[in-house]
């Protein structure tokens, strides 16, 4: 496996280039342009920006995450081929600068959702947290009225001044089905698949971030049946998904090394972190380690190593340690960290003489 560590980019990440490098086995950056909204096709220049930093640190720039999808796809909109048109010239552009992933998610209007980007741990660190039943009574569209003119009021993938742009969205949504979702992705997929087959890239496919329907809204990638659907609809060593333990994880009912097991051959990039869950729907993001949360992150990097995975990983949300200030779940230590744990069980697989790296 190629062990990555996501950027956020110059300016817009708390963690330099150099310090990337100086993580043991790590080799590259997942980066994206983070300044430009969904739908836009992203200029050459600020790509190869990108590429020229990270081969000039030594790292490599062929994960991408994430080309965002535009809501009119997802909604499936008449204006969709517009933005398919932009997001295939992105694909190509990437391609011709050495990427070979490109992450993205299909999640309607929130990517990933949690309460509390801060809730303390323990032993003194903080993590993000999800309360099920705050979530669950949350009035979302109140809360965005109330808040529309609030420019320090924030939702996760939100900024403030787009607030009011969020009410019409989630009003756009009403009456859409996970079928229609299914559907409009299908459309999508037959649209970009061949654009990436033809430029050597794969797309993979983050799982929903959590793994069911928040506020109403329609939320598909979330366990084995599925992706498995999701998969054979476009038949093609392109249509890949990105694993995500922590994702899907955070449903008792997925089985995280399972779900590696039967799509080995279709995980194109895989995110790797650990989630205490609570029988009443909560769940905090605990560090890495397997005694430390519910997933089983030995099974799973036994399974992608059983697998004889060659892809792409990086580990995923951090603890936040040290007194470390940084995005959040997006600090360098307990990423860190986490590489140096997720490594030592692979290279401890490699030298059982039965299991070596195939
Ligand atoms: C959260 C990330 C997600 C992921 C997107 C992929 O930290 O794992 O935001 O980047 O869902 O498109």
């Amino acid at each position: 496996m190629k062990m990555m560590f996501r950027w956020f980019g110059e300016g817009n990440d708390t963690v330099p280039l150099r310090y990337i490098k100086q993580i043991p086995g790590t080799e590259g950056i997942v980066w994206a342009l983070h300044d430009l909204p969904a739908g836009e096709e992203w200029p050459m220049e600020k790509i190869e920006a990108v590429r020229k930093q990270a081969v000039d640190s030594g790292l490599s720039n062929e994960v991408v995450e994430s080309v965002n999808v535009h809501e009119a796809i997802k909604l499936g909109h008449s204006d969709r081929d517009y933005y398919i048109e932009n997001y295939n010239k992105t694909i190509e552009k990437l391609a011709s600068v050495g990427v070979k992933v490109i992450c993205y998610n299909f999640m309607p209007v929130f990517d990933w959702f949690r309460t509390d980007l801060k809730k303390r741990l323990k032993d003194g660190s903080t993590a993000l947290f999800y309360e099920h039943e705050k979530v669950t009574n949350m009035n979302v569209r109140q809360i965005v009225k109330q808040n529309a003119d609030d420019l320090d009021f924030h939702m996760p993938g939100w900024e403030p001044e787009r607030l009011g742009e969020l009410s019409t969205l989630l009003d756009s949504y009403q009456g859409i089905t996970e079928e229609d979702l299914f559907s409009n992705l299908h459309y999508f997929l037959n649209a970009i698949i061949p654009m990436a087959e033809a430029n050597g890239v794969k797309m993979a496919i983050h799982p929903d971030d959590p793994p069911w329907s928040i506020f109403g809204l329609p939320r598909i990638i979330t366990n084995r049946e599925n992706i498995s659907r999701m998969l054979k609809m476009v038949d093609s060593a392109s249509n890949c998904l990105t694993f995500c333990s922590g994702s899907l994880g955070a449903n008792p009912k997925n089985h995280p090394g399972n779900i590696v097991r039967e799509f080995a051959d279709r995980i194109a990039f895989a995110h790797i972190r650990n989630v205490k869950t609570e029988d009443n729907g909560d769940f905090i993001e605990a560090s890495h380690r397997t005694q430390d949360g519910s997933v089983d992150i030995y099974d799973v990097v036994k399974a992608l190593h059983e697998s004889g995975y060659k892809g792409y990983v990086r580990p995923d949300h951090g603890r936040h340690i040290w007194d470390e200030v940084c995005r959040p779940g997006y600090g360098l230590y307990d990423r860190a960290l986490g590489i140096m744990y997720l490594l030592g069980v692979w290279d401890s697989l490699n030298r059982i003489p039965s299991l070596k790296e195939k």
